[in-house]
């Protein structure tokens, strides 16, 4: 087959996953396509957590189209699991029961249950295995389970700016940038995400809910305040819902005890103390993401920060979504929006409803060139 061949359909895969969006984090999102004599006989996508995986779903599909998968060509996004103490039946097996010929895969399951053991099961029945075809954009699809496999974080940044750079009003007063259609983008990246994290500024200027609101919901993020002087006001909304909704508030050591942490304890707020704040409040960003992942459980972020947060916070950034607005403030004392680093790339900009929204990445290493992989 030739090589665009298989990339032709990869791709087709790795659009197909993205439909799992949403529904399957933590676990990462996966699609299969089956191909005979370059036809598509049945496809499948890991839909929800817990729930069938890629592969299955694509064998039923093929068979319920009257199709048959001997012989057919699998193009797998992740490399098909082999192991058996989990929720699912595994799906090497399943592909080799059904007699497909060859499996073309995205990238290796970066899970050490599998990691290779897919592939050598698959070898081993005497299928042919392509790995590694579009792989900058298969791991790319899973950047963040890539990352909690190897206990990282993975961070999202997003703000909101004016045509002219400025991300609230007149003296930093809240002000409504973006528009409706770019609300609805933040609240499904909120749903995927396992945490939302705000600065205390924020919370005492907007008094958020920072809940995904309108998109189909698997599971409640938690809510994080990062918060050095324990601040966060007991009639705020984040407090007041925190019997609903899981929140956090991360302050600096020497609040522990007080009369303000039992009162949000009280109110169902989990209260962590950090001795990486600086003199000035700022929290060290590598201290924070440590602490929010070993002692919140938690990794794939999506932080909101105002200019100041997302100063500390860029430089160890993942991602970066700005929304641009076309109209501008025009006012000097408006603040204005961090600066992005040169290492967070543009990997793309898209017309949202009248903004533009640009993603920046940073660039993954391969471990084994230390180089980026190519997108
Ligand atoms: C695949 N195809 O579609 C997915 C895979 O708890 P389970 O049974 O859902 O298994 C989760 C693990 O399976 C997950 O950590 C990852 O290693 C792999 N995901 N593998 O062959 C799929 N979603
Ligand atoms: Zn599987």
């Amino acid at each position: 087959m030739p090589a665009a061949t298989d990339e032709l359909f990869l791709r087709r895969a790795i659009r197909l996953a993205m439909n799992g969006r949403g529904m399957v984090e933590p676990n990462p999102m996966v699609a299969c396509v089956l191909v005979r004599d370059g036809q598509v006989i049945g496809e499948g996508y890991h839909a929800r957590f817990g729930g069938p995986h890629a592969e299955p779903s694509a064998l039923a599909d093929c068979r319920e189209r009257g199709n048959s998968p001997a012989g057919a060509t699998a193009y797998v996004t992740l490399e098909p699991c082999c192991h058996t103490n989990k929720k699912t039946p595994p799906c090497a097996p399943r592909l080799i029961e059904a007699g497909v010929a060859r499996v073309v895969i995205g990238c290796l399951d970066p899970n050490p249950a599998v990691n290779g053991n897919g592939v050598a099961m698959l070898r081993a029945a005497g299928i042919e295995v392509t790995n590694g075809v579009c792989e900058g954009e298969a791991k790319q699809l899973i950047e963040p389970f890539l990352r909690s496999v190897e206990h990282d974080s993975y961070l999202t940044l997003k703000w909101a700016q004016s045509a002219d750079g400025k991300v609230a009003g007149p003296g930093g007063k809240r002000t409504q940038i973006s528009g409706p259609e770019s609300s609805r983008l933040v609240h499904q990246l909120r749903a995927r995400s396992d945490a939302i994290v705000i600065g205390i500024g924020t919370a005492l200027i907007d008094d958020p809910m920072l809940t995904p609101r309108d998109v189909p919901l698997r599971r409640k993020p938690l809510r994080i305040v990062l918060d050095p002087q324990l601040r966060l006001p007991l009639t705020s909304k984040l407090v007041s819902t925190a019997k609903d909704w899981p929140t956090a508030v991360i302050h600096d050591e020497c609040r522990t005890n007080s009369r303000h942490a039992e009162e949000l304890r009280e109110r169902g707020v989990a209260v962590h103390c950090s001795e990486h704040f600086g003199r000035r409040g700022q929290l060290e960003a590598f201290a924070a993401l440590q602490l929010i992942r070993e002692e919140l459980g938690v990794r794939d972020l999506f932080m909101e920060p105002g200019p100041t947060l997302a100063g500390s916070f860029l430089a160890v950034a993942n991602r970066v979504w700005v929304f641009r607005s076309l109209t501008s403030m025009n006012d000097s004392t408006a603040p204005a929006a961090a600066t992005i680093p040169a290492q967070l790339v543009p990997s793309g900009t898209i017309r949202v409803g009248d903004d533009e929204l640009t993603e920046y990445r940073r660039p993954m290493i391969d471990a084994a060139t230390d180089r980026p992989y190519a997108v």
